[in-house]
Formats: structure tokens, sequence, C-alpha cells
């Protein structure tokens, strides 16, 4: 986290001294074994991390605000053939059929006049393998790795155009996002694995393990 921190200060330095606009940064946590569910940053702008029943339907232009929303879309899914990408963790654009994923969107539109800028680190309850961010690519994989029964409207200019930036984080657990936004606002599909078991009911297994360890000594 110290590292994340000191990350965005350097960048919030260049941007700075560069005189561009000043970047928000916000973190999301991540709750392992349930993707994300906290967040936390500047308080000009904010982030929800919406449940299934939050999802706008369909899913449009808005929720026009400075609001960074991210939510859960499918999994866990086994890929029944490979998956085009346009940024692969592993470099290139594929992520190999047989690989069980977990989808996120992640979706921002400010309404200011002009472009509103946010920069974002979100991290994720397992690893990110890879993101969607061309307008072309989010509208065609919709029906894939969009949310169970939402309409996902399609729009030009909803993914990412030449002043944002998106990045895998350093830890592979985590993508860091610069998004310079008019409507309909920087869409960015992001692939993880699979979620595994949260470190809790690791925690709980093993103490049951023990348990029945124990009780099979006592029996002999
Ligand atoms: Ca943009
Ligand atoms: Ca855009």
């Amino acid at each position: 986290m110290l590292k994340s921190i000191l990350k965005y200060s350097t960048v919030l330095g260049i941007a700075l001294v560069a005189g561009q606009a000043q970047a928000d940064m916000l973190v999301f946590k991540a709750n392992s074994g349930s993707g994300i569910n906290d967040c936390s940053g500047n308080p000009e702008y904010s982030c929800e991390v919406l449940g299934p029943t939050d999802i706008p339907n369909p899913v449009s232009a808005n929720p026009n605000d400075d609001t960074l929303s991210v939510w859960k879309e499918v999994g866990p899914l086994t890929l029944a053939s490979d998956l085009t990408v346009n940024s692969a963790a592993g470099g290139g654009t594929i992520i190999s059929s047989g690989t069980t994923i977990q989808s996120y969107m992640l979706q921002f539109d400010s309404p200011q006049p002009g472009a509103g800028t946010l920069e974002a680190g979100i991290e994720f309850g397992s690893e990110v393998l890879g993101l969607i961010t061309a307008t072309g690519l989010l509208n065609a994989t919709d029906s894939l790795l969009g949310a169970p029964g939402i309409v996902y409207e399609t729009f030009n200019a909803r993914g990412l155009e030449g002043n944002d930036v998106v990045d895998f984080g350093a830890d592979m657990f985590s993508v860091d996002v610069f998004f310079r936004t008019t409507s309909p606002g920087d869409w960015v599909r992001v692939i993880t694995a699979a979620e595994v078991s949260e470190p809790g009911s690791l925690a709980l297994l093993a103490t049951a393990l023990v348990g029945v360890g124990l009780s099979r000594r006592k029996r002999r």
C-alpha cells in the first residue's frame, strides 16, 4: 500500500510539474475472495462498487457523475476458446482457452464541462490477466463477459482514448488507471483469474483440518 501511495505521489508530482490538471487518486481495496468492496481517496471524486442489483439496466452512458463505478460481471467462467484482449498480463493479447476467469467493469463518466480526470488504483482479489480497453472489443465481449441479465448499450468512445492510461499494477493484483473523460466516459473491462478461497476461509479450513487430525489421533 505504501508503495502505491508513493507511486501516486510521484505521478501526481509529475502531473503538477507538467502543468496538467491535477489527477485525483482513488484506491479500491480488494476483499479477497469476493472482489473489491472498499474505496477511498480524494473527496472530490468517489468510487462505488456496485452490487448485482445496483447496476443500471440497461447500462447507458449514465451514471454521469464523478464516481468511478466498478461491478462484478461474469465468473468463475472457464474459457471455451482463446479470449482476445487489448493487453494480456504476460504480454500479447490472448488469454488462453481453458483459463478460468472473472470479469469486472470499470466505468467513469465525468459531468464536468470539458474533460474530467481521475486517477485510480484498483486492487482485485485475484491476479489480473487482461484488459479490454477498446470500444470495439468492449462491445464485442459484452455477450460473453457482461453481467448476466444486464443490457450493455454500445457507444462510440466508450473505451479509452489517447490521453487515457491503463496499466497492470506492479503486484499483478491491481490495475492503475488515468482517465480523461467526456461522455460517455471511459470504460475498461478487467479480466482476473477466478477468485480462490479467501484467507479467512482458508484459515477456517486449516482449523477444520487440524480439528479432524486431532479427533483422528484421539480415536487412536
Ligand atoms: Ca478518455
Ligand atoms: Ca472514452
